[in-house]
């Protein structure tokens, strides 16, 4: 087993980023139930994302979301954030939730749609600019519904054409993070469904283009972590949208459905160099019926003890048993680290950062949840299932 103290100087530096729509009331297309105390505007969503970071010391970026997040002032949000110890991560887009955007956007067959679809995103990099966000993210909800109703080849033509504009775009520093999902809204086609879409894409456009991996965002049994190591050996994995699903893209806590495929995952990620700045380790969740800042800190923790078990696999033992063809020895290599408790470690790892070991029961103690059930009346929706 690798050192503690190594696997403690590992986790110290990992940084998960937060969305700031989890933080607001969220919901399925059946109801949204709104919960009391949730944040009215950014300016609060970044207050609560402070909690988080303050009882974790993990999640210290947050990633916004235009135009839900959409301010007057994005310098001042950025000094907003970093006034709470927060930094502003990805700025997510959004070109679909207007009515233009029934056929698609950046693959509309309209070009005036197009165009508006572009000027969206290359506002999003104005607001980069002004927040000193590195990341662009983008999740396009195009696709078809009915075979005929548009031409596949057209519409990744179209969509090329859009994604190099933006490109063309970025500044120094600034990445183009693209997103893919095998289906919804779209249920014929999607226009980039699966990692492979995303991938050719990205290679075209250069560097500066990698791909998401949102683990909610594949069919059922799809092995994830080969798509991590691959995209990680070809330079192209920019981030995760960590989430579980028991079924479809259900955006519950990471973790949670299946803590063993998260292990798994990061275990790529720590075998295949991604453990550092070049890997956005971004949560994409909605917490419709649970307590939100709790459930954003339980996220956290999870991904933590997923990172900490990984970090743990003994990489020598796993090497040799993997060349003497020793498989249930390898195999076993890998389940001790996922068998071992690493919550002693990262409670520790806390109380030696001047946490309190245990973030969860430390921020029912803070008095937060029942100050912003006090202060705030009628909190902002997320966005989801208006
Ligand atoms: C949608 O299913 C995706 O997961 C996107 O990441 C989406 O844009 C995000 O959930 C909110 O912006
Ligand atoms: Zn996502
Ligand atoms: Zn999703």
């Amino acid at each position: 087993m690798t050192a503690p103290s190594a696997v403690k100087a590992a986790l110290s530096s990992q940084a998960i980023e937060t969305p700031s729509w989890a933080y607001g009331n969220s919901g399925t297309r059946f109801k949204v139930f709104a919960q009391q105390g949730v944040p009215r505007d950014p300016w609060e969503k970044l207050d609560d994302a402070a909690q988080v970071q303050r009882h974790t010391g993990a999640a210290p970026v947050v990633a916004l979301h235009i135009p839900w997040d959409r301010v007057d002032d994005y310098a001042a949000l950025a000094r907003h954030a970093r006034e709470r110890g927060l930094r502003l991560g990805a700025i997510n887009a959004n070109v679909f939730q207007e009515d233009d955007y029934r056929l698609g956007s950046v693959c509309h067959p309209d070009a005036a749609v197009r165009r508006k679809a572009l000027d969206h995103l290359l506002e999003c990099v104005d607001i980069m600019d002004a927040t000193g966000s590195k990341d662009l993210k983008l999740w396009f909800a195009d696709g078809t519904n009915y075979p005929g109703q548009d031409d596949i080849r057209a519409r990744q033509d179209r969509l090329a054409e859009a994604l190099a504009a933006v490109y063309e775009r970025l500044g120094e520093g600034q990445r183009l993070l693209l997103e893919y999902k095998f289906f919804e809204p779209a249920f014929y086609t999607t226009d980039v469904p699966d990692w492979g879409t995303a991938y050719a894409h990205c290679l075209k456009l250069g560097e500066k283009a990698q791909v998401v991996v949102d683990t909610g965002h594949h069919a059922p049994g799809t092995n994830i972590e080969f798509i991590v190591a691959l995209l990680l050996r070809e330079g192209k994995l920019g981030g995760f949208d960590f989430n579980s699903r028991f079924y479809a893209d259900d955006d519950l806590m990471v973790g949670a459905a299946d803590p063993f495929q998260l292990f798994r995952i990061m275990c790529e990620v720590v075998g295949g160099g991604g453990f550092g700045p070049g890997v956005a380790f971004m949560l994409d969740q909605c917490h419709n019926i649970e307590p939100k800042i709790p459930a954003i800190i339980r996220s956290v923790m999870n991904v933590q003890e997923a990172t900490a078990k990984a970090l743990l696999v003994d990489r020598d033992a796993l090497a040799a048993a993997q060349s003497a063809g020793d498989v249930l020895g390898a195999n076993a290599v890998l389940m001790d680290a996922y068998n071992t408790d690493v919550r002693p470690l990262l409670a520790e790892l806390r109380e030696e950062s001047g946490l309190d070991p245990d973030p969860v029961a430390a921020y029912h103690r803070s008095g937060w949840a029942e100050q912003i059930i006090e202060n705030r009346k009628g909190g902002q929706q997320a966005g989801w299932g208006a």
